[in-house]
This record gives structure tokens, sequence and C-alpha cells, in this order.
């Protein structure tokens, strides 16, 4: 009886590393594609550069997912945002930036109730900084300067990433990595053009790449999700 306890309390521990180390070598995936541009042509260079696609997935079952400490940042330089189009996750804090030398001020306009949001006017070299609390679109504008916009995509989950259009090829490739194995649907947000198909059902498996090509297009040739 004796000589069997060692045997099995060996057997028993490996199996529980092995296990672990399964577990976290292989809990997440990978999505990755193209994005094409169909029926249309955007403009990929300058200030109003529609070069920007922000591709994510919205989990089947969503979890709580812990806002980053790190804040992101939106300047303020050449009468322009940089960048132009900017993605994160709600909870995030923005620092707002202006290195002009001017004066510049920043208020948003949520897409999805239309309400206004001024968070004030500040000079050279100085930053204002706030936490986006709602998901949604927030459209970013400035008072003094009427040309100036940007928008933000405030999204419930970490896994986004902003691809940017080619202007010789009007092609995108992009790639969302560390997405825990599940079910999801991707989702492309352009400023101009929608998903060709609508949004799309997508399989997260654990240790592997599921490759998913976006067609992206004129509203009129798009399919409402
Ligand atoms: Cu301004």
């Amino acid at each position: 009886m004796r000589n069997l306890v060692y045997p099995l309390v060996v057997i028993a521990a490996a199996c529980g590393l092995i296990s672990a180390g399964f577990a976290q070598a292989a809990a997440t995936g990978s999505v990755a594609g193209s994005i094409e541009l169909h029926k249309a042509k955007v403009k990929t260079h300058g200030a109003k550069s529609f070069k920007d696609v922000v591709v994510y997935l919205e989990p089947l079952a969503p979890a709580d997912y812990p806002p980053p400490v790190e804040h992101a940042v939106m300047d303020q330089r050449g009468l322009v945002f940089i960048p132009h189009v900017m993605a994160i996750q709600v909870g995030t804090t923005v620092d707002f930036l202006n290195s002009d030398h001017d004066r510049h001020n920043v208020y948003f306009l949520y897409d999805k109730t239309g309400e206004t949001l001024d968070i004030g006017t500040w000079g050279p070299g100085q930053a204002v900084s706030y936490t986006f609390t709602e998901t949604g679109l927030v459209i970013t504008l400035c008072q003094l300067h009427l040309e100036m916009a940007a928008h933000i995509l405030v999204l419930a989950s970490p896994f986004f990433t902003v691809a940017e259009i080619e202007g010789e090829t009007q092609r995108a490739e992009y790639a969302i990595h560390s997405v825990p194995a599940g079910e999801y649907v991707l989702k492309a947000w352009h400023k101009k053009l929608k998903m060709k198909t609508g949004d799309l059902r997508t399989t997260v498996t654990a240790g592997r790449t599921t490759t998913v090509d976006v067609a992206i297009t004129r509203s009129k040739y798009a399919q409402q999700p």
C-alpha cells in the first residue's frame, strides 16, 4: 500500500502542472485579416484622411474587463486632432494635449444621445484629462476652430485595433491578439463606410488565428446588422 502513494502523488502533481500550463498558453487566440474597399475609394493622407478603420470584437458572453491604467493621448497640433480616429475601452482616461501656439477647446458630441459636453479651453503646453464612462461614438470638436474634429469610439471590451487603409491598394490589414477563446461578433467602424456583410459572427480558438476578411462599402451597398 505504502508503495503506491508516491507514484499517485507524482501523477496528480504532473497532471495539475500540465493542465495549468496548457490553460495559460492556449486560452487565447487571434483574429486577423484584410479590409477591402468595395465600390468606394477614400483619401488616405493629410488632415482630412479617411484611412482609419476600427475593427473590434464584441463577446457574445461579455465579462468584466478592467480598463487600462495607462492613459491614452490625443494631441492638438497644427489645428488637427492627432490621432484623428481613436478606439478606447470604456473607463479609459484620455489626456488632451495642446501642442500649438494657440488656445484650444475640447467638447464632445455623443453620437448616441446627441448630448454635448465642454471640458474646457486651455493654452499651449497644457493638458486636460477626461475619463470616458459610456460606450459609443464620441465626436470630438474644438469651439475655437470649427474645422477641427476627431472620432473616439468607446468600446465595452479591449479587443480592438485601428487599421490603416493604404492609398494605392485601398486595402488594410488588421490583427487583434490575446482574445479569450469564445464566440464574438466582429464589427468594423469607418467614418464614411460600413461593413458590406453587416456584423460577422466569429469564433476565437485557443492558440490559433481566425481569418476574417472584411469588405467595407458605401451605405447603399452595406447590409444592416
Ligand atoms: Cu482648436
